[in-house]
């Protein structure tokens, strides 16, 4: 007999609500929940393939230990723990806490409990190394919102919105910014049917530029030059809202000096998109009444992503599109405390050069965190204060970050790795200890962790909650812990005293967040660590926790409060770097001539997120591989057909790709998934595994130098139809 549950997906940070079909205990089947209004039953692919994931034959049903020859046996759990908790002791009685790195990756997100538990072991060690893939994403989003202040009113919303503006972010496939996460397909047809005008500035003719009011195709890179044109038509003609800039913002003058050589004609030239179109952009944006523009990961990832964003955040103020005094708040918090929301700037800040400084390349912690590019370098670099043990929670180095060949060998000279992961990825295979852990549907969920990426744009437009509990048992004879318990299970095994900070709200001038200390004694359960918490939450958990279908817990009564009498903070439009750099962009040659013929850019794949999914059959049916996307013009040119192997070479290295024909992508581009294919062994699997595109990127060249990030889409790469041999059967 089966049954039938509700819960909700963690393959993502959309969080769908999902009802799973459960027979003998084994999940069977999942489909959207049609029973609210917000997502609308919406699931995608990989949400429908959780069963698979569960039962997937290679998923990791006990934690690991690497054996002297490479290969890795089963060890029991709290065995392992009680190793690692020796050997990392050691390790920081030799060494100081600063030899322990954290590095927090995608699958860390949406387990509550995770990240703020090891975060409470890393403080009782005492190490401030905590990487994450911020700074490998969108670091741009968070050192702009710094030197730009923040409108502690929140910015307004994609509903209601008559226009909006996608710079390199796609939504409809990554669920990611600006456009509700919760069905953004949906949400973006409805409100284009409805009237709003889309403006999407991408390389590629993506899923949202599909039905935008103006499709600007540009050269990769040059997003700052696309956005100083913007923001140069918006002063010229007067397109400003004076009135909300003169209260709230300074530096409009310099801005406008800044901009001023950025004519439409010469970013036409610079970008390859026509003058009256940029015109017409900037018409649309600053004409419409509501609506922000937003950045994806494509120009944060294609050099300058502090400029571009900041520049958007520029361009968001000189329209006034923040929140005002007596507008209702659109999200007022449901598990986080209540929102914090004055119609008032906040100060600016540094954006990076504080706290705790690496010893590669001058970097230090910045607003988005510490530089995870320079990781692999800290690792390797001989001396004091060299990193010499990793933790990675449910992240895939070798897969993601840039320059893998530098992180392989930063692995291999760790003294210690410890990789939490349910499958023996790439990064994995290199782990002292791999510590297998539960899967979703086996433990309790809560939609806080997409509520926390509120403030970005993302997680919730709207009061959303929902709390599942775990719905199956572990597969029978397994030996899996949650990922928090490792954290725990060290802090016992150490004798160290683990202090958790509770979900807080964000804002410069949010209260303090509240702290509570885990008894070492006896184990809390999930659950009661979810209340820890939550504790302080605007709606109590357990008033979630009586809407098994999740709901809206709306408050009629949450407006946007009037700001300070004394308020005297203003929102930068002039960040003295910031506008330097932008004067370096506009010292450039506008066609700077290359040897490389073309740019590679990233994008996302609907079917699996970042390393996640390639294994389960029902996400690879169409490929399997991450293919290298063309236009049918380049292809012919190179005497290429769809299926076809070319070599891909940027300054730095080369990696075999598959072409496919697109006519959505620009000519002399390449768009190309990544975290795909694996260590170089495998290359020859290339028809089944794809490759993997972080080769290319070298960390010490062309980088960002607060945030580290280097330049991982807009690569300039040659590209040659390849004439060796494949391994047989790949
Ligand atoms: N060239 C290039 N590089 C990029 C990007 C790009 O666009 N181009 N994108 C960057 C971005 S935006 C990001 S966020 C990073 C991503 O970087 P990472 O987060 O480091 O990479 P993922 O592939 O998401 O790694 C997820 C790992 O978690 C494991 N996992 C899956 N489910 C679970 C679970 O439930 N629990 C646990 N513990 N583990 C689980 C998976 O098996 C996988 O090994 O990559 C970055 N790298
Ligand atoms: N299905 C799925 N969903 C995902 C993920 C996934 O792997 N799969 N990954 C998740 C993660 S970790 C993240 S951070 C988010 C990212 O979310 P998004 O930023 O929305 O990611 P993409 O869908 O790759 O969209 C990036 C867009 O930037 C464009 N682009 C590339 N280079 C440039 C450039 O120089 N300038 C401009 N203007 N555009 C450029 C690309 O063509 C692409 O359409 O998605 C998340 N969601
Ligand atoms: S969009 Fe994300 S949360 Fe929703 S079903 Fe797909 S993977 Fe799951
Ligand atoms: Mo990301």
């Amino acid at each position: 007999m089966s049954e039938t549950r509700l819960s909700l997906c963690r393959f993502c940070h959309a969080a769908c609500p999902i009802q799973v079909e459960i027979e003998d205990g084994r999940a069977l089947r999942v489909t959207g929940d049609n029973s609210n209004s917000v997502y609308y039953g919406y699931t995608c692919a990989k949400g429908r393939a959780l069963p698979e994931q569960h039962a997937h034959p290679e998923r990791l049903l006990h934690s690991l230990k690497r054996m002297p020859d490479g290969s890795h046996r089963p060890i029991p759990s709290q065995q392992a723990i009680e190793e690692i908790a020796q050997r990392v002791g050691e390790i920081v009685d030799r060494h100081g806490p600063r030899s322990v790195a954290s590095y927090t990756g995608t699958f860390s997100f949406p387990y509550p409990a995770t990240v703020p538990v090891a975060m409470a072991w890393m403080d009782a060690i005492g190490s401030p190394m905590r990487f994450t893939s911020s700074t490998i994403d969108q670091p741009g989003k968070m050192i702009a919102a710094a030197l730009h202040g923040a409108w502690l009113g929140g910015p307004q919303t994609f509903d209601g919105a008559d226009t909006w503006m996608l710079v390199g972010a796609n939504p409809a496939v990554s669920k990611s910014i600006g456009v509700p996460s919760y069905n953004p397909s949906r949400y973006i047809h409805d409100a284009v049917k409805r009237g709003m005008k889309l403006i999407v500035i991408d390389p590629r003719r993506s899923e949202a530029a599909r039905v935008a009011a103006v499709h600007l195709q540009p050269r990769p890179g040059e997003d700052p030059a696309i956005l100083a044109g913007l923001l140069r038509v918006i002063l010229a003609e007067d397109r400003v809202d004076t009135d909300f800039v003169r209260r709230n913002a300074t530096g409009m003058d310099a801005l406008r000096a800044a901009v001023e050589p950025f004519t439409p004609e010469r970013v036409a030239l610079r970008a390859d998109v026509p003058a009256a179109h940029l015109v017409e952009a900037a018409r649309i944006f600053s004409g419409a009444e509501r609506g922000m523009a937003n950045a994806g990961t494509g120009p944060n990832m294609s050099g300058r992503g502090n400029l571009t964003e900041y520049l958007l955040l520029c361009l968001n103020t000189l329209c006034g599109r923040w929140l005002r005094e007596g507008e209702p708040i659109p999200n007022p918090g449901v598990l986080l405390p209540p929102t914090f929301s004055k119609a008032q700037p906040s100060e600016p800040r540094p954006g990076w050069g504080f706290g705790e400084k690496l010893r590669v390349r001058g970097f230090a912690d910045t607003a988005a965190g510490l530089p995870t590019a320079a990781l692999a370098d800290e690792i390797l670099l001989e001396g004091e204060g060299r990193v010499r043990a990793l933790f990675s929670l449910g992240g895939n180095p070798l897969a993601a970050w840039p320059d893998q060949l530098k992180t392989r060998r930063a692995m291999e000279s760790l003294d210690l790795n410890v990789t939490l992961d349910i499958k023996l990825s790439a990064s994995a295979r290199m782990a002292d200890y791999v510590i297998a852990p539960k899967l979703s549907l086996e433990v309790p969920g809560l939609s806080l962790p997409p509520e926390t990426l509120t403030p970005f744009a993302m997680g919730y437009s709207v009061p959303w909650g929902q709390y599942t509990p775990a719905l199956v048992d572990p597969p029978e004879g397994s030996d899996l812990i949650e990922d928090w318990e490792l954290f725990y299970g060290l802090g016992r095994h150490m004798g160290l005293p683990l202090r958790v900070v509770s979900a807080y709200s964000w804002g410069p001038d949010a209260a303090e967040p509240s702290t509570f200390e885990l008894d070492l004694e006896n184990p809390p359960t999930t659950d009661e660590l979810f209340e820890q918490l939550t504790a302080g939450s605007r709606v109590p958990l357990a008033e979630v926790k009586r809407h098994p279908h999740g709901a809206v817990f709306p408050d009629d009564s949450a407006v946007v409060q009037p700001p300070d009498p004394d308020c005297a903070a203003r929102l930068e439009l002039a960040d003295a770097v910031m506008l330097d750099e932008l004067a370096e962009v506009s010292g450039e040659p506008d066609r700077r001539e290359t040897d490389y013929a073309f740019r590679l850019i990233s994008r996302r794949l609907p079917d699996v997120h970042n390393s996640v999914g390639r294994d389960i059959p029902r996400l690879t049916r169409k490929w399997s591989y991450n293919p290298a996307f063309m236009h049918p013009d380049d292809l012919r040119e190179l005497g290429l057909a769809p299926g076809d192997v070319v070599e891909i070479e940027s300054d730095h290295a080369a990696i075999l790709g598959i072409v496919e024909a697109a006519p959505d992508v620009r000519q002399g581009v390449v768009s190309m998934p990544h975290a795909f294919g694996d260590t170089p062994e495998r290359d020859p699997e290339l028809r089944a595994i794809g490759s993997n595109t972080g080769r290319l990127t070298p960390v010490d060249r062309a980088y960002d130098p607060y945030s580290g990030i280097p330049r991982m889409s807009a690569i300039p790469v040659h590209v040659r139809p390849y004439a060796g041999e494949l391994a047989a059967g790949s």
